[in-house]
């Protein structure tokens, strides 16, 4: 990343590029993705399930999204674009940053569904204590037409905006922010292997996909960590949360690895302080 890069990303709170990995990486991944997308892998354990419908069995999602591929497909956790991804997050926050998380958000042909406006600080729960870039790659061409990301400038500089469930129903996971000014938003068409980068508190979207192909995208986000960054309080909108994809998570944990959750979760404000 060149520093007039680095420049625009601090000032926008985002950044587009036309290239971050190979078209043979590319076209392997697009088979890896379609596959992970029909088996549906993790829908016990809460890391598949709906980010914008209410996840209800046999009903089809609006936006299926994946938690963590690199689990079930583990040749995703050496690819040139998490290399590359890993190298610019560097660039942007400091030599300690490190993979956080995973996802990908696949909207089907003709009818995938919006990605509601939204910051993923938002997301955060009560004593996170990382600040994160997501690092965002079409497996194919993105414009306004299928569901390319948009930014609204600037949004970074501001504070976490209040946001609801999706509909307000707090069965939904995604979340949609509130009281905002969605005029100034600014859409980044991309190429296939290119990629946008967005901070924690961008405000950000993608609209629906009207193509008759699938919008298919994979997210890395890497975070450095420190005690200066802990949330002190839950938001209030993650305390409403009653989401189906949680409730498969604790039943697929059972009761010990329950109990050893809840004792992680109790030592987190020692740990964090
Ligand atoms: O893939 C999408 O539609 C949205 C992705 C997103 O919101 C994110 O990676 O933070």
């Amino acid at each position: 990343m060149s520093s007039e890069q680095i420049e625009q990303f601090r000032a926008n709170g985002f950044l587009a590029i036309p290239r971050i990995t190979t078209d043979d990486e590319i076209a392997w991944m697009r088979v890896v993705y379609d596959r992970l997308f029909e088996q549906k892998p993790g829908w016990q354990q809460g890391d598949f399930f709906d980010f914008a419908g209410s996840d209800k069995k046999g009903e089809a999602a609006k936006v299926p999204q994946l938690l963590n591929p690199s689990r079930y497909e583990q040749k995703l956790a050496n690819t040139i674009f998490r290399a590359n991804a890993h190298a610019m997050a560097r660039q942007l926050l400091g030599p300690s940053a490190s993979l956080i998380f995973e996802h990908a958000m696949m909207k089907a042909a003709n009818v995938g569904g919006e990605t509601a406006w939204h910051q993923d600080e938002a997301f955060y729960a009560r004593y996170t204590n990382y600040r994160a870039v997501t690092v965002w790659m079409p497996l194919q061409p993105v414009d306004e037409r299928n569901g390319c990301m948009e930014f609204i400038p600037g949004s970074h500089h501001g504070s976490v905006k209040p946001h609801r469930h999706i509909d307000n129903d707090p069965r939904i996971h995604g979340l949609e922010a509130l009281d905002f000014d969605r005029s100034p938003a600014i859409a980044c068409p991309l190429p296939a292997g290119g990629a946008t980068f967005h901070g924690d508190r961008t405000l950000h979207h993608s609209g629906v996909n009207r193509s008759d192909q699938p919008r298919r995208a994979y997210a890395l986000v890497f975070g450095t960590r420190s005690k200066e960054f802990v949330l002190r309080e839950d938001f209030p909108w993650n305390l409403e949360a009653q989401t189906a994809r949680e409730e498969r998570a604790e039943n697929a944990r059972g009761p010990i690895q329950n109990a050893v959750h809840a004792l992680k979760q109790a030592a987190k404000p020692i740990l964090r302080r």
